[in-house]
């Protein structure tokens, strides 16, 4: 356990002593609290499985932002499309009444295939958080690869279940280093508006923001990035300000409030379910087969290609193994999933003739996370709510850009907790481990210092300013940064690389690359608004030329 985790000058009438005592109680509330949920329906009414022998005009890969934005245009241009998703459909609630777990409270929904959770905060002051867990198809999935843990989400809508619903735009000063080959005209005028619009996308009202408990963590944020000269700004999200004004209220049931975001939202969150899905679903043309895996896409005698599919129960284990045939393949598994077929799929044989930039330009999108310890007069506040609403800029001086994030933990922790994203120039590739059947990744931890110093450009600065140190308890025992993790995988299929300038992938007509693997790395921002803004731009070229 850390010395260093408490600033305390027992100046405001709390002492060391009674401040630990105080968060016993939380390591209690976070540690010992599970309940396990009894199985969940592992399909529903809304969802009807693909059947084997099926001959299909679009098969989409995955339910994330861009398979979402691909089915719904595809359909509205009436085409009728499959969606094949890995993970559950997460529209029915356990016995619990609820269809998402609380992040305090992890159960088997919480982590994929896991029998233990794998939080990104893995301490508290310094001792291991992390608890047994059913086996079970859960939400978010820590996937491991040999320097880096990549988060993602599992099931119907992808990561827009899991994620904090932070919708940036990038500057558009830093577009040309996003997206080197892509119009930024197009993408400010028509494609980033539509995404916006699309996802539903809002800003808190800032006299709300000023005075409100729930964000009392992001005011004093907001105090010392400003105190430092740094300019702190308003984020916008996908969440429904309206109903947090509501549940703040105590009007409407908790969900941000309640802390509820890592493995799920019950109720003020637009996941992609509430918005492109619930629309795609609507015009009738949009099937989706969940718990259904792809395996592999080769060219198919007759035209098209044949796409096998292994459908899974809740233990992951396959129960049947589908072949379908599809004219046209989209792969939306993100970046990780449609990376690792890509490369296997070229490796063995499948795919010979996807050229050598497959598995390539892979980044974090310079992820690392650190906390702060402030003054025991300076308190961030018990009840905070999950869903981030600010950040501080110093992307052109220093190559940072960090979340002012929420710790939802019950308990006044007088911290503040940060997700930075940086401008990290490394990049990684994705390879075929032929003997051990696997795909890797050539990600190096050690590159995560290059992010590390520029995220210190921010908080070395701030710490100095206010007295204030960092915090070391919260991701082992003296480890300031996580640099383990991202949540912002992107890159692999680069596009107008791997694909041309539109996602077709180089090598084979009628397949294409929809997600975040055509985005080389880094979006300066949060990605998912860049990665749905793309797959508008690429699916209204697709639909006008090719179909
Ligand atoms: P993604 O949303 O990952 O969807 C891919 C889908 O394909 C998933 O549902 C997979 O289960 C499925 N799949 C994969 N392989 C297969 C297969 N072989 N067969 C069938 N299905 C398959 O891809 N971004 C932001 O902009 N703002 C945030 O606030 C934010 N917070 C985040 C917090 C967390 C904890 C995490 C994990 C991510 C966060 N992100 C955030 C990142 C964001 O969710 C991510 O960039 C997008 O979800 C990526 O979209 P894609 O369409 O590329």
């Amino acid at each position: 356990m850390s010395d260093n985790t408490v600033r305390g000058k027992g100046s405001r009438g709390v002492s060391r002593r009674r401040f630990l005592a105080g968060t016993g109680s939380i390591l209690g509330a976070v540690t010992l609290s599970a309940h396990v949920n009894p199985a969940y329906a592992e399909t529903s009414a809304a969802t009807a499985p693909i059947d084997s022998g099926a001959h299909v005009p679009v098969l989409v890969i995955g339910t994330g932002y861009g398979g979402s934005v691909a089915a719904l245009r595809l359909a509205q241009a009436g085409v009728d499309v499959q969606m094949i998703e890995m993970g559950m459909a997460w529209d029915t609630p356990g016995s619990d009444g609820k269809i998402f777990c609380n992040t305090t409270t992890p159960d088997n929904r919480s982590y994929w295939l896991r029998t233990k959770t794998k939080q990104p905060l893995s301490n508290f002051f310094g001792i291991p958080i992390d608890k047994s867990i059913p086996k079970y198809t859960g939400i978010l999935d820590a996937e491991d690869f040999a320097g880096i843990t990549v988060y993602q989400g599992r099931g119907v809508g992808g990561g827009s279940l899991v994620n904090g619903g932070m919708a940036v735009t990038p500057k558009r000063e830093n577009f040309a280093s996003i997206l080197p080959s892509v119009n930024a005209d197009e993408m400010y005028n028509t494609y980033y508006p539509r995404a916006n619009s699309n996802l539903g996308v809002g800003t808190i009202d800032p006299a709300w923001f000023d005075t409100v408990d729930c964000y009392q963590f992001a005011r004093v944020g907001r105090k010392h990035a400003q105190r430092s000269g740094f300019p702190f700004v308003f984020v916008p999200d996908v969440y429904d300000w309206d109903y947090m004004k509501q549940e703040s209220a105590g009007t409407v049931p908790k969900s941000a409030v309640a802390g509820e975001i890592l493995y799920g939202n019950n109720y003020g969150k637009k996941s992609l379910q509430k918005t492109y899905i619930a629309q795609a679903k609507a015009t009738g043309k949009v099937t989706i087969s969940p718990l259904h895996k792809v395996t592999s896409v080769a060219p198919a005698s007759g035209g098209g290609y044949t796409v096998v599919i292994d459908q899974i129960n809740t233990n992951g284990d396959t129960t049947v193994t589908k072949t379908v045939t599809a004219d046209r393949v989209f792969f939306g598994a993100g970046s990780v999933g449609t990376s690792k077929l890509l490369v296997r799929l070229k490796a063995t044989g499948a795919l010979p003739n996807l050229n050598s930039e497959i598995g390539k330009g892979w980044g974090d999108n310079g992820n690392v996370m650190c906390g702060r310890a402030n003054h025991l007069w300076d308190p961030t506040g018990k009840i905070q709510a999950s869903i981030p609403c600010g950040g501080i800029d110093n992307w052109t001086a220093g190559g940072a850009f960090a979340e002012v994030a929420p710790l939802p933990t019950g308990i006044e922790t007088y911290a503040s907790f940060y997700l930075s994203i940086t401008n990290t120039p490394h990049r990684a590739s994705f390879s075929w481990n032929a003997a051990a059947n696997k795909v890797d990744l050539d990600w190096q931890q050690a590159w995560k210092q290059t992010s590390i110093d520029m995220a210190k450009t921010i908080f070395d600065k701030i710490n100095a300013k206010e007295g204030t140190i960092y915090r070391t308890d919260l991701f082992g025992v003296y480890k300031i940064w996580n640099d383990t993790l991202t949540y912002h995988p992107l890159g692999g299929a680069v596009l107008n690389k791997a694909t041309d300038n539109y996602g077709r992938l180089h090598g084979y007509t009628g397949l294409y690359v929809i997600d975040g693997s055509l985005i080389p790395g880094n979006t300066s921002v949060n990605p998912f608004v860049t990665i749905t803004a793309l797959a508008e731009r690429n699916i209204e070229k697709i639909i006008a030329t090719d179909l």
